[in-house]
């Protein structure tokens, strides 16, 4: 990277991170409290992500890419949007205040532009990814969009997250290559850090699920110890070190680093490291790759290249990074002092007057914002529905028949007009049968990235796989149902294309996917869910298989409208409705 450039995005991260810590520190301190309740919000949590979304957002992103952002980061992603000038500077003190910047990134409630909602962990990781298969959909569909890179920055305790491997393992969202999740390994959680060393098994995860795994571990001091003569156990150590035990030098006092260190180290290390002084040795293994701008954009460019996988790269940093409390065991949801806050003003030479002020326009990083905001800056979307839908499809119905049956013949009765064909998209949990869309998929077709050879003849379920195929077919994940159902109904957004999808799901396992059903409808997504049976039409499924509470969440999520159809007619006009 050219040295100019390093060194203003090095004064560019300090000012990020100054105008984050101190965002969560006004609203917790200076703004009037008039109830008392606490306010709250996550200086260590954002602090680590600062050199992450610094080298992503100030060098690597295009417009065209769509970043989900960690939940406790939100001051940051707003304090780089502020900087670049697309978030007015009274939103700074509004942070976790109604109308004001939300305490997670929201796409309905924030003043600028989300990209994906966060809050519940794990789920903004599975965002950019549906939003992926979103893309490789509409781009096989209604031709290629310019080229967009989905990104997902989280935490890694969000990989604890089931949702998670249920997203990774699932076929269809294989093969990705422009999505790249990016984890701020800080090793700690809410409560603890995170025991042993988690990454190895992680990265046999990913791999086994044919994803390219990356690790951005050294900073420049710790490379340059490396590479000294005899530095062999020293690397091997620094590799071996339990998380516990090394988050634990955070809280050691200068001279005791060493011994905390070599606690177990094998012999070597200790002879290897007498060179250093006390202080140098703690400035070299606290120095992590997540913090070092040029080997994170080496990385992120190294993601790129590989294209025909999605990419994973765990960033090492510090929880609570160039503050007080970093690496501190308690620091989650820990707020630095007052006094702290001024000292911390002092050092990033600002003042009580000017401590909100983004660069001045004439210095380096103040054109260097204005050139990335113009950079960023997207297009307006146009892509639209242009079809009309009819109130009725008028299908025939004698006779008793179950409201399941019923939607299999509505669904294929309007995929018959041609003008609306093209935006129907339909997806399952492995229940595409036996839940009535195996009509609508005789005609439409299955989708696959590429054509692949039928070899079952079944004449009565012709399931041609192939990229016009109109059916994405999931495994039984009702949580992965949901997120691509959420990601389908933001492709208008996201890549230009609104479309019109329906998820089938057997109506009690509506539960199994509630997160994710609740995370579409905050963000904002429009699609149809149908849960089969309604009411108790298919009775003799038995208990298991009934709706007992269904029907009182889906009046209860703000933003969304239950039908429960008794009747064929009523089916086909609500289903008509809701796609209208
Ligand atoms: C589904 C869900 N469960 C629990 C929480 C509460 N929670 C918020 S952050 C957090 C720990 C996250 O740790 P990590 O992902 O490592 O992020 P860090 O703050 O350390 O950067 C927890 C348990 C949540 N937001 N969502």
């Amino acid at each position: 990277m050219d040295p100019q450039e390093l060194k203003t995005l090095e004064e560019i991260q300090q000012r990020i991170l100054w105008l984050a810590v101190r965002m969560i520190d006004h609203a917790n301190h200076d703004r009037p409290n008039i109830d008392g309740l606490k306010v709250g919000g996550h200086q260590a949590s954002s602090a680590s992500m600062i050199s992450i979304m610094t080298a992503l957002y100030m060098h690597h992103l295009g417009a065209e890419d769509r970043v989900s952002v960690k939940p406790h980061a939100s001051p940051v992603f707003h304090s780089i949007q502020y900087l670049l000038g697309n978030l007015d500077k009274k939103y700074l003190t509004t942070l976790r205040q109604a109308g004001g910047l939300q305490s997670y990134p929201s796409r309905t409630k924030d003043p600028d532009t989300v990209d994906f909602s966060t809050g519940s962990v794990g789920l903004g990781a599975a965002a950019p990814l549906f939003a992926g298969v979103t893309r490789r959909y509409v781009d096989a569909h209604f031709g290629k969009r310019p080229e967009s890179r989905f990104i997902a920055l989280i935490g890694d305790a969000e990989l604890d997250e089931g949702n998670i491997w249920e997203a990774v393992a699932d076929p269809a969202t294989h093969a990705l290559g422009n999505v790249m999740w990016v984890v701020d390994f800080n090793r700690q959680s809410l409560d603890r850090v995170i025991p042993g060393i988690r990454i190895a098994q992680w990265r046999s995860q990913f791999e086994a699920a044919g994803w390219q795994v990356l690790e951005v571990k050294y900073g420049s001091k710790l490379k340059r110890a490396f590479a000294e003569k005899g530095s062999d156990a020293f690397k091997q150590w620094f590799d071996d070190i339990p998380n516990e035990q090394y988050q634990s030098l955070y809280a050691q006092k200068a001279d005791e680093v060493r011994a905390r260190f070599l606690d177990g180290a094998p012999s070597g290390v200790a002879e290897f490291l007498k060179k250093y002084s006390d202080a140098e040795l703690f400035e070299i293994l606290s120095d992590l790759g997540g913090h070092n701008l040029e080997s994170l954009v080496e990385t992120f460019e190294a993601a790129d290249a590989i294209t025909d996988r999605p990419t994973v790269v765990f960033a090492y940093t510090v929880k609570g990074w160039g503050l007080p409390i970093a690496g501190d065991p308690r620091n989650h949801s820990a707020q630095i002092s007052t006094e702290q806050i001024g000292a911390l003003r002092s050092k990033h030479g600002l003042t009580p007057e000017n401590e909100w002020n983004a660069f001045a326009l004439e210095s380096d990083a103040g054109k260097f914002c204005a050139l990335r905001s113009a950079a960023l800056r997207r297009p307006e979307n146009t892509g639209v529905i242009d079809a009309i839908i009819p109130i009725t499809t008028n299908v025939k119905s004698t006779g008793m028949t179950s409201t399941q049956e019923a939607f299999g013949r509505v669904l294929s009765e309007i995929s018959r007009d041609e003008k609306i064909r093209p935006y129907l998209v339909t997806t399952a949990p492995d229940v595409a049968t036996s839940t009535n869309l195996g009509g609508f998929i005789n005609r439409a077709g299955v989708f696959h990235p590429q054509d692949l050879r039928r070899w079952n003849e079944d004449a009565v379920l012709k399931w041609a796989e192939g990229p016009t195929g109109q059916h994405i077919e999931l495994g039984i994940s009702e949580m992965n149902l949901f997120m691509l159902l959420a990601m389908l109904g933001l492709s208008g957004d996201h890549s230009n294309q609104p479309l019109i999808p329906i998820g089938t799901v057997y109506d009690p396992f509506v539960l199994r996917g509630l997160d994710a059903f609740i995370y579409g409808v905050y963000s904002g997504s429009k699609f149809i869910i149908t849960g089969t049976p309604s009411g108790v039409t298919l009775a003799p499924e038995g208990g298991a298989h009934q709706s007992t509470i269904t029907p009182s969440v889906g009046m209860e999520i703000p933003g969304v409208v239950l039908m429960e159809p008794a009747y064929v007619q009523a089916l086909d006009w609500l289903l008509c409705d809701s796609i209208a």
